[in-house]
């Protein structure tokens, strides 16, 4: 995956310069969505994480960036969905420079997501699980997949768990994450359909949200001194495949997060009317038996997750719901990878 130009082996010799490569790479990755939350740091600088947290990764909403370094090039280019992004470029510049180092090329990025990016759909996830998988391969630095989650991590704590496929823990270690695979996307393959109430991005972004909530949410320390119980309650669902268990655990765990930012000063308040609408709409499924329960994350979209017998009923439920403006259905899917856009 990466190559030498013509120049660089000596053919058409001037006015090229000799010693100039390319060394390039394309990754696709795939957002994942929490059961358990991660909200809060430890430490920002790091980005280490304040609780551990369970997530599925999806199989068909992805993102595809390629990672071109050129000793040519004048300085990092990004950009994103055919427009040139300035705003998130020192963050992906910083990301480049922890896989492959500060003495790197210069790097040519293109990214392009097939779902509404900056929406709570945890689009920084998939950016830059795929990003670290891309430049990894790109400049043949060979991290191990461990590591390449850690970085991934760095640039924003959700994406480390998007470099692995189906049921994911991310746990906090002394300095560190690990990430465990618990449970393979064909082991038990749920389906989620996203309900999309609102596009555009949001009021606040998660990082600084996290923050706020540090600092002033009165419920935010017992939010952290809760969150093993919820882990391992949902890790237990899973292992025993266990529908209801998991779905009581990670309603709660998702209504607690909402609450540490309801009440932290400002509020934040992600959901709006139609967020409640599809509340209430998979309130009267689950009271008609059918195996699906919802999660929010930091924006106004619902997600529900559900058994695959399930997916129709829950689709066209979710799609009638008054003020939904799409909907998005997906099973679960593996974890980031190289693949070949030549
Ligand atoms: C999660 N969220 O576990 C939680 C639930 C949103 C709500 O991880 O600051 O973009 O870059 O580490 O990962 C979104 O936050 O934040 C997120 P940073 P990130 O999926």
């Amino acid at each position: 995956n990466h190559r030498f130009s013509a120049a660089a082996l000596g053919y058409n010799s001037p006015p090229v310069p000799t010693t100039r490569t390319t060394m390039r790479a394309t990754a696709r990755a795939q957002p994942n969505i929490a059961l358990i939350k991660y909200w809060g740091k430890r430490d920002t600088e790091q980005t280490l994480p304040a609780v551990g947290s369970i997530s599925i990764t999806l199989a068909d909403l992805f993102t595809t960036i390629r990672v071109e370094f050129d000793d040519a090039f004048q300085g990092d280019s990004l950009v994103v969905n055919d427009a040139e992004n300035a705003a998130m470029l020192p963050r992906v510049s910083r990301c480049l420079d922890a896989v492959v180092g500060g003495e790197r090329a210069h790097a040519a990025i293109t990214s392009k997501s097939n779902f509404p990016i900056a929406a709570g759909l945890a689009s920084s996830a998939s950016a830059f699980a795929a990003l670290v998988v891309a430049a990894d391969v790109a400049a043949q630095t060979h991290h191990s997949r461990e590591r390449l989650a850690g970085l991934a991590g760095q640039a924003s704590g959700s994406a480390a768990r998007s470099i692995y496929g189906g049921f994911v823990e991310l746990a906090n270690q002394d300095d560190a994450i690990a990430l465990t695979e618990l449970c393979p996307a064909a082991g038990w393959p749920l389906c989620v359909v996203v309900a999309i109430t609102a596009t555009g991005p949001k009021a606040v972004g998660s990082t600084e949200a996290m923050e706020t909530s540090r600092e002033t949410s009165p419920f935010y320390a017992r939010w952290v001194a809760q969150q093993q119980a919820d882990l391992d309650d949902a890790r237990e669902a899973i292992a025993a495949k266990d529908f209801a268990r998991l779905a009581a655990v990670a309603e709660h765990n998702c209504l607690k997060m909402h609450s540490v930012m309801w009440a932290s000063r400002p509020p934040m308040v992600y959901w709006n009317a139609t967020t409640l609408e599809c509340m209430d709409a998979v309130r009267r499924m689950q009271s008609e038996g059918v195996p699906v329960f919802f999660t929010i994350d930091a924006g106004p979209q619902l997600k529900a997750v559900c058994e695959p017998s399930a997916v129709e009923t829950v689709r066209q439920r979710l799609a009638a719901t008054p003020g939904v403006e799409a909907v998005m259905v997906t099973g679960l899917g593996g974890g980031a990878g190289i693949i070949d856009d030549d």
